[in-house]
């Protein structure tokens, strides 16, 4: 289950000694870039694929490009390399900056200006032979052309090209939210690559690998501490630390970025005040950077989390972002570095009794005043909504409200809202909603992607930043299927007019091979799972209804109500959602260009995915679709639920057709998936069913047929607890083992019609232990497993509850079905309930 390095060590061993021919073992480390060898008839089209490889220089991101180039072919094409010398002679593959092609081929013509990281692949006659051209505008396109070329050749797409490939913004960097003690902030793929116990790892190979894997997709930077940043990191004792992370980053050109902590001057410096308007700290700043680039020449810059969630920033002493932004800027400046400042700002405390007050208003309030005012080395680093990271949000206004001020979106790949990478949600069509949104500004087309990338309003730096928190994890986030996301991301902060069917097609050929169905299923489910997981989270703009104030995983509608953090849905008897208009409400929507504002101000124009966003309106309500508000959230959840147990069925389709190791991996996700996709649909239905007061008019909702009660069993050792909150558990309540009881047992006669049934039990994994469970039919054991999954619980509730799905059985009336609990470490063995899901075609109850 927990998949770890130690274990891939093995396996790499083993798949080395039995050579070439043996079935590789898919450990899922080498994501996309695994070249594995193509079918003889696919390797056979690429003959006219040059033997030889000539490399303009032998700098470091070249010799990556060049051993990159060798492993690649010998993988897909079984053929070696030959790296050649200036004076060759014979058809080559010609890699360089086009400064250096060009003087072994004057006559090269690129078409278009070349921007920095861009490339050109094309063949050309050189001193008579038949070449491949690989030429960049900097060493860095160099490299990112071989990867593009391999990436060619392992989906089986001809090479008989000539194409220039531009990215749309200079900025493509990554965030990890990495801590000194090893953890991640939201990390959800085991601990830190980067730190162990407060110092940078010893080993580093993994960043190393990171960055390979994070070059081949053209990000060309990384932040690598959490932007709740420690003031340590700016400790010049630290900076030789850090250098040699620089040093792993730096042949794949990444640039090394830090989060920093706004108050170092007084923590780290001893001065008595961080006020940016003091000359002394913005010396202080200075000569901290001047050392930093003495450690790091190639330091890329700084992010800067400020006045946000409790960090201190400059309101401290009265002065803007810019104040505080501008003075870090100057330090960095004669360096060559940048200062990301996030427009993740705002207050934490609001009072939710006053309907006027509005979290989602805070980034643009704060900013939009500031345009103009940030020195030319700042980017504004803006949540792609104005909330945070939640399964759907408008674009946030704030893109369209800076016009001569650099800004970056930030996207977020770790799937804090989006179900912590247990649920698979591939979340590319959510970012290119956002990126394709036309904000109207001056009443001109301005999408997204053109404000971030510069287009709309000349400006020199701009582009995309991914909240990315990779892991130990042998597969980097802890699920096969997230790692599209990384991919994703990638891929649209180079090219964001790529459609999301394109970019999975890539990455699917690229990490599970060519086979068309194995190709079409994939994608499919990756295609739809992102508005799966939206049907029962957070449909209607409502938001992901999950634990705000804990985990962020599981489901917990009330957190987001009566308290200062501003994520409120207004749910109450009378109707559901928050009024931003501007003619009744919290005045957010007035935060939109006129022509952008016509289509939220009122609940008729609005579109339904994003009503309660916008709008508080009655679960009678009817929606453009011709429904109810509350016959909508009702179906959609059954809807969600049904979809995900339809992926799993999928991917069973695909059994045989993949390796072993990944098909059982994403099979189990998926089957855990299915499972907590009915807690979430029992849970937000049973909440809105009590809020509201109105039925499902198709009777589902609080009606479960197929159940039995844990507490209404018959306990041995087992005791009734509530569960909080109560739409956790069904029926709010659930029965727990506790220690020093060895084990406990709840029992039922069975008493509907014989037939065969699977018994699936609803039953909490918590983190702090790993309990058994048994399954008996009279005395036979027909099921047992351990609790032993990853997930933010430490007690029974909604964040924990997980479901068995059962064996198929053959039940009699008056037959005994005993559950057995064994409790482990403070895990109490907690059950749910059982629920009979008929398998014979009869009547099912599987409600
Ligand atoms: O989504 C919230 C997260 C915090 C995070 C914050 C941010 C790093 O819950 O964990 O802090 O956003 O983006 O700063």
């Amino acid at each position: 289950m927990r998949r770890r390095l130690g274990f891939a060590l093995i396996v790499a061993v083993v798949y080395v000694g039995v050579g070439q021919t043996a079935s590789r073992a898919e450990t899922g480390a080498e994501a996309w870039l695994r070249y594995a060898a193509l079918p003889p008839d696919v390797a056979k089209t690429y003959a006219s694929l040059p033997g030889a490889a000539f490399v303009t220089s032998q700098s470091p991101v070249l010799r990556s490009a060049q051993r990159e180039l060798g492993l690649g072919i010998h993988g897909m094409l079984g053929r070696t390399v030959r790296i050649v010398d200036p004076s060759f002679r014979e058809g080559a593959i010609i890699i360089g900056t086009i400064g250096e092609v060009r003087k072994l081929d004057p006559a090269i013509d690129v078409g278009v200006r070349l921007r920095p990281d861009g490339f050109l692949l094309t063949w050309r006659r050189v001193r008579g032979f038949k070449c491949l051209i690989v030429a960049g505008a900097n060493e860095r396109g160099a490299m990112y052309g071989v990867f593009a070329l391999l990436s060619r050749i392992a989906q089986g797409r001809p090479i008989d090209i000539a194409e220039v490939q531009q990215s749309s913004a200079t900025v493509r960097w990554v965030n990890q939210w990495d801590n000194l003690d090893g953890t991640i902030e939201r990390g959800y793929g085991g601990p830190s690559i980067f730190y162990d116990r407060g110092m940078v790892r010893a080993d580093l190979s993994r960043a190393s690998s990171y960055a390979r894997l994070l070059a081949s997709i053209g990000i060309n930077g990384c932040v690598v501490n959490n932007v709740n940043a420690e003031p340590r990191m700016l400790d010049s004792t630290f900076f030789r630390e850090l250098a040699r992370i620089a040093e792993v980053f730096r042949p794949w050109g990444v640039r090394l970025g830090l989060a920093i902590d706004l108050s170092a001057p007084k923590v780290v410096g001893g001065l008595d005040t961080f006020d940016p308007a003091d000359a002394r700290v913005a010396k202080w700043w200075s000569d901290k950077f001047d050392e930093l680039y003495r450690a790091i020449p190639d330091f890329g810059g700084v992010v800067i989390k400020a006045d946000s969630e409790g960090r201190l920033g400059p309101s401290v002493y009265h002065r803007t972002p810019a104040d505080a932004a501008n003075v870090i800027a100057q330090a960095l400046k004669p360096h060559g570095g940048i200062v990301f400042y996030r427009a993740f700002v705002y207050d934490h405390h609001l009072d939710w009794t006053n309907l006027k007050n509005d979290r989602a208003k805070a980034a643009y309030d704060n900013f939009h005043g500031l345009d103009g005012k940030f020195d030319d080395n700042v980017i504004i680093q803006i949540k792609n909504g104005p909330i945070d990271f939640q399964v759907r949000e408008p674009a946030s206004p704030l893109f369209g409200g800076l016009e001569r001020t650099n800004q970056a979106a930030e996207l977020q790949i770790t799937q804090e809202y989006t179900g912590q990478q247990h649920h698979t949600v591939f979340l590319v069509p959510m970012w290119k909603q956002v990126l394709d949104f036309d904000m109207r500004v001056r009443g001109r087309p301005t999408p997204v992607k053109d404000l971030v990338a510069g287009r709309s309003f000349s400006r020199p730096l701009g582009g995309y930043v991914g909240v990315l928190n990779v892991g130990m994890d042998e597969n980097w986030l802890g699920n096969d299927l997230a790692l599209a996301n990384l991919y994703g991301f990638g891929r649209i902060a180079w090219n964001p007019d790529l459609s999301s069917k394109d970019i999975i097609d890539e990455w699917t050929r690229l990490t599970f091979g060519n086979a068309p169905e194995v190709v079409r299923t994939i994608a499919d489910i990756q295609l739809n799972s992102w508005t799966a997981y939206e049907s029962y989270t957070g449909v209607l703009g409502l938001q992901t209804l999950t634990n705000i104030t804990g985990s962020h995983y599981g489901p917990a509608p009330a957190s987001q109500e009566r308290n200062g953090w501003g994520q409120w849905i207004r749910a109450e008897r009378d109707g559901v959602g928050m009024d931003r208009s501007v003619a009744t409400g919290t005045g957010f929507v007035g935060q939109y260009a006129p022509e952008a504002r016509k289509q939220y101000e009122t609940a008729d124009a609005t579109p339904d995915e994003l009503l309660l966003f916008f709008h508080h309106v009655p679960y009678t309500y009817k929606l453009h679709s011709g429904k109810t508000v509350i016959q909508t959230i009702y179906d959609a959840h059954y809807d969600g639920a049904e979809r995900v147990a339809d992926f799993l069925r999928k991917w069973q389709s695909l059994q045989g057709q993949l390796d072993d190791a990944r098909y059982r991996e994403v099979r189990r996700q998926l089957e855990y998936q299915a499972g907590h996709a009915i807690v979430w649909r029992d849970a937000i239905n049973d909440w809105f069913h009590r809020i509201s007061g109105i039925a499902d008019e198709k009777g589902r909702v609080g009606n479960h047929p197929g159940r039995i009660e844990a507490e209404a069993m018959q306990l041995d050792g087992y005791k009734s607890v509530n569960i909080t909150p109560w739409e956790g558990a069904s029926g709010g309540e659930a029965v727990q083992c506790v220690e020093p009881l060895r084990s406990c047992s709840a029992r039922s006669r069975f008493a509907k019609p014989a037939g065969r049934y699977a018994i699936d039990v609803q039953y909490f994994d918590q983190i702090n232990g790993a309990s058994k469970f048994r399954v008996f039919v009279g005395d036979t054991l027909i099921d047992e497993w351990t609790a032993d999954m990853r997930l933010p619980a430490t007690a029974p509730n909604a964040d924990s509850s997980t479901r068995r799905w059962g064996v198929g059985v053959t039940l009699r009336p008056g037959e005994e079905i005993r559950i057995q609990g064994i409790p482990d470490a403070g895990e109490g063995a907690a059950l749910d309930y059982v629920e009979l899901r008929r398998l014979d075609g009869k009547s099912s109850s599987n409600d």
